[in-house]
């Protein structure tokens, strides 16, 4: 029997230092390599968050970890007999160059779980393998792994040695049991342990289907050719996760904050209505989508409004619902002791009234300037206002330090 046409169940970022692997991880887990903009190629990075899923299996006749597999063969003892399907999971394949970080956020708040990818054949901890793990638990992701990768280019000592420096690492922090697996991405060495550990590490989390509906956006495109007849033009399409309730084909939605409208000098955003024509997960068209891997809702919006990712960082609800969208937000706030981005740990300062930060909440990432200040409370007037879904949404703060943009600590809207 074929495996299954499902939908992903979780999402999984894959983060870390630049060049550690990631992309080549990705490759190796589901067999697709997600960095495929010219651009990206010829800089040699990944720019976007890249997305592939992949279906895992367990082959009767392997032993573990050898019997997990990620196609509908086993390529370890050649059986005849078909794999057993057990999971469908997406993985989001973050950019680790250092400018990128705001790229990172804005997905992070999708994910279910993340991989930490290490490279063993260089010090330990980079830079951005840092600032990844601090945002991960700044954001409140559980359920991490750290890959320790590239293990054919080391001895067996020095990958012990890294090991140590790792557990110390994670010591007394939220990820303290977090699994280390070693492998070689590019080799495709003890992938099959690591798959075997993301199934029983990254499980779905226990989710409540009558939720009002939200998905974040974190892509938007027209998907018709240049010189499509105006009446075969599809209407604009809208990437992103679903990361509570349920949509289905037909819901009347709305997009928050919106479209943005000036008018004698003064801005204001307001909420676009439409319906939901369609909903596919890569090549599955699906009639409901829930929490796991992104989704393409299409809509019957003017394709122009959704086109070059224009509306990346919206919330998507339902029509009725009611989520309150804000210029200004108070922050109950927490600073980091030190800046993680940067190669010195140098000490984070208090945040000043009139500072300019950059807010990610969700998928949205916005500029804002502090307002007021308080020992643990902040607010900040926002260039583009947030929709606040839920209670316990988690904004990080970011600050221009040295002309880059570091992560310095996190906080939680005050509704
Ligand atoms: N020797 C070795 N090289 C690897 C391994 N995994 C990745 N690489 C190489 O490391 C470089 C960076 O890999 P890439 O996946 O693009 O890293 P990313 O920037 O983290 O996405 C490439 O040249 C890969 O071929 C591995 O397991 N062993
Ligand atoms: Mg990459
Ligand atoms: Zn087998």
């Amino acid at each position: 029997m074929p495996w299954p046409k499902v939908q992903p169940d979780v999402n999984i970022g894959v983060v870390g230092h630049v060049d550690h692997g990631k992309t080549t991880l990705v490759q190796a887990l589901t067999g697709i390599w997600t960095s495929k903009h010219s651009e990206e190629l010829k800089r040699g990075m990944t720019i976007k968050l890249g997305y592939a899923e992949a279906s895992f299996g367990r082959c009767k006749s392997c032993k573990e970890p050898d019997a997990y597999v990620n196609e509908e063969s086993c390529r370890q003892c050649g059986s005849d007999e078909e794999p057993e399907f057990i999971r469908r999971v997406s993985f989001l394949d973050a950019p680790g160059h250092e400018v990128l970080m705001a790229t990172m956020l804005s997905g992070t708040a999708i994910l279910d779980g993340a991989i930490l990818v290490v490279a063993a054949n260089e010090p330990f901890p980079q830079p951005q393998t840092r600032e990844h793990f601090y945002a991960l638990g700044i954001i409140g992701v559980k359920n991490l792994i750290i890959v320790q990768n590239k293990i054919d280019v080391i001895t067996k000592e020095q990958a012990i040695e890294q090991y140590r420096q790792i557990r110390e690492f994670v010591k007394g922090t939220w990820a303290e049991n977090a699994p280390v697996v070693p492998v070689s991405a590019l080799h495709k060495v003890n992938i099959d342990a690591l798959i075997q550990t993301i199934l029983n590490h990254i499980k779905p989390p226990q989710r409540d289907p009558s939720k009002t509906p939200v998905l974040l956006a974190i892509r938007s495109f027209d998907v018709n050719k240049p010189g499509t007849p105006f009446n075969e033009l599809k209407g604009g399409v809208i990437g992103g996760s679903v990361v509570q309730g349920l949509f289905r084909v037909g819901d009347e939605i709305k997009i928050l904050p919106g479209i943005r409208i000036e008018s004698r000098g003064k801005v204001s955003y307001e909420p676009l209505y439409t319906t939901v024509s369609s909903l596919r997960f890569g090549d599955l068209e699906v009639k409901e989508a829930r929490p796991g891997g992104l989704v393409a809702m299409g809509t019957y919006l003017d394709p122009s409004v959704t086109k070059a990712d224009s509306l990346a960082g919206s919330v998507i609800t339902t029509a009725k619902s009611d989520v309150p969208v804000l210029w200004q937000v108070r922050i109950a706030y927490n600073l980091l002791e030190r800046v993680v981005g940067s190669q010195q740990l140098v000490k984070v300062e208090p945040i000043r009234n009139k500072e300019s930060l950059m807010l990610t909440v969700g998928s949205s990432t916005t500029l804002g300037t502090v307002v007021s200040v308080k020992s643990d409370e902040i607010e900040v007037e926002l260039r583009r206002p947030v929709a606040i879904w839920s209670n316990d949404v988690r904004v990080a703060i970011s600050r221009q330090i040295g002309g880059r943009w570091r992560l310095v600590g996190w906080g939680q809207v005050k509704i």
